[in-house]
């Protein structure tokens, strides 16, 4: 959502940079020579570049802690940037921060342009201000970031804010994350779901055509109705050896924590996505990581 030191970075980096024979992005040496230093070559000096060593031209920092999003650890979390376990995932948002393997699959921070694919519903999200948005609350929208190779095994942290729900409640009213979305009849599903005036987390899995769809909730989490307040999910998924899958969902909302798990006997590989139905939303991120 911000962009910091961007001004002054772009008129140093145009203005006072003067290239040498040491290659591309050093400068002539000088009492200074340290501070405008480029040694990316993007043309942000490091003093003022918030990866000083990776190319980001875009110079994005979603959480504003001065790590840009391309070299930050947990790019969706304001943290100290510890990685104990050197795999490149943060200990704040690593799922297994003393053991090594796990990746940052990607973060989105819904930038333009974003390359999701519409799967349910029509086309009708906005990318504005580093946010998706869902306007319409009269049916189920699902946004696909489609990876290949699929991701497999992953934990997927998103934030969002419901804003307004249908008032029929012949419809199913939820907002959350998809996971191991195979097509528009086989997904997992993890979010925010209407229960009366109160809201619920729901876990489940959507199999038109094998089993039905099912699901399983936390009746009754939260005491305050679904639009409000910002909301942070977490989910994970995983495969055991005999192939059951099962995904756990948790949602934090102004402290408070509500949980749900489903398993069944399928596995969970696929695509992340962001979901609405019958609710009008902004997602904020979401971050995902790999785990092998
Ligand atoms: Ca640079
Ligand atoms: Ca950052
Ligand atoms: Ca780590």
């Amino acid at each position: 959502m911000r962009i910091v030191a961007g001004i002054i970075a772009v008129l140093a980096g145009c203005g006072f940079q003067i290239p040498d024979d040491d290659g591309p992005g050093s400068v002539t040496a000088g009492p200074d020579a340290a501070e405008r230093r480029d040694s990316d070559g993007d043309g942000f000096l490091d003093d003022a570049d918030v990866c000083p060593n990776v190319v980001d031209p875009q110079q994005r920092d979603h959480d504003g802690d001065a790590r840009g999003d391309a070299c930050d650890v947990c790019p969706h979390r304001t943290d100290p940037g510890a990685d104990q376990d050197l795999d490149g995932v943060g200990d704040a948002c690593d799922p297994r921060p003393a053991t090594a393997g796990d990746r940052i699959a990607y973060f989105e921070g819904f930038y333009q342009p974003v390359s999701w694919n519409a799967v349910i519903g029509g086309d009708t999200w906005a990318f504005e201000n580093g946010a998706a948005t869902q306007a319409r609350t009269d049916d189920a929208y699902q946004l696909i970031r489609d990876d290949n190779p699929d991701l497999g095994r992953v934990t997927v942290e998103a934030r969002f804010r419901v804003t307004q729900i249908t008032g029929d409640t012949s419809s199913r009213r939820s907002t959350g994350i998809v996971a191991g979305y195979k097509d528009k009849d086989t997904y997992w599903f993890c979010g925010l779901a209407a229960s009366g005036a109160q809201s619920e987390v729901d876990a489940g899995k959507v199999s038109w055509g094998l089993f039905g769809n099912s699901f399983d909730y936390n009746l009754g989490a939260f005491g305050d109705a679904m639009p409000g307040d910002w909301a942070v999910l977490r989910a994970r998924t995983s495969t055991a050896a005999n192939g059951d899958g099962s995904l756990e969902c948790a949602v934090e909302r102004n402290g408070v924590m509500g949980s749900a798990t489903f398993a069944t006997g399928a596995a969970v590989a696929g695509d992340v996505g962001v979901r609405t139905n019958g609710a009008a939303a902004s997602f904020d991120y979401v971050f995902v990581v790999a785990s092998p």
